[in-house]
């Protein structure tokens, strides 16, 4: 009599544990499909984050060299933090019409007809692999212009340069004047043996008004492997 109560336990046991497992399979496939799908639609988000932990192909990517590239940090007595006015005096933080492409404030030039705002970037401590030919630099920016006609431009310069100040390398953008959407230019090249500095100018031409509305935003420089 007990053998048969435990057979029919066992028996009773054994289908609970398989309705489980069915239970478990029919709810999990499709949390499991569902994940995958998610997995799918957020990779373009993932990589990146991947990429910093695992460089691919040996590309590591560091941290960002120009301070303040997103003219976020608050204005102090009036001018931009850790930039310099080459050209034109009324830099300042512009945040509407057009919106910023990044966070809340982007590059302005202000009254004048002509304008350079400038950051040098010190890489002396680099200086050994840039001789050996082993730093590759990363620039890019977003250029946009005010919606008129015959709209004002902007454009931005890279140039490398050695510990005297002589220009080795540059890079020069196209003019934007693009009134509708920023624009990304971008730039990686290997820095030339001797460069010591490097040098992000952005430039701003008036064409109509009083105001020169070449606008910048999100201005990066990151040294590759
Ligand atoms: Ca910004
Ligand atoms: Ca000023
Ligand atoms: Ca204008």
């Amino acid at each position: 009599m007990h053998k048969l109560i435990r057979i029919c336990l066992l028996i009773v046991a054994t289908w609970v544990a398989m309705a489980c497992g069915n239970q478990e399979e029919s709810q999990y496939l499709p949390i499991f499909d569902d994940s995958a799908g998610v997995a799918r639609g957020d990779n373009d988000k993932e990589e990146p984050e991947e990429d910093t932990e695992e460089p691919e192909e040996g590309i590591q990517q560091l941290s960002e060299l120009i301070k303040n590239g997103g003219n976020e940090m608050d204005l102090i007595a009036g001018e931009i933090p850790y930039w310099n006015e080459d050209e034109g005096e009324n830099w300042t933080q512009r945040s509407s019409n057009p919106a910023p492409f990044e966070m809340d404030h982007y590059f302005y030039a202000g009254d004048g007809a002509y304008a350079i705002l400038s950051q040098t970037i010190d890489v002396s401590d680099i200086a050994e692999e840039i001789d050996n030919g082993d730093k590759e630099f990363q620039f890019y920016a977003y250029l946009r212009v005010y919606n008129q006609t015959n709209p004002d431009s902007s454009k931005v310069i890279v140039q490398y340069k050695n510990d005297m100040g002589d220009i080795l390398d540059s890079f020069e953008s196209f003019e934007s004047t693009a009134v509708d959407k920023w624009e990304r230019v971008e730039d990686i090249r290997h820095a030339v043996p001797d460069t010591r500095s490097i040098k992000i100018m952005l430039i701003a031409n008036r064409n109509n008004g009083n105001n020169n509305d070449g606008y910048f935003d999100m201005v990066s420089l990151k040294t590759l492997k």
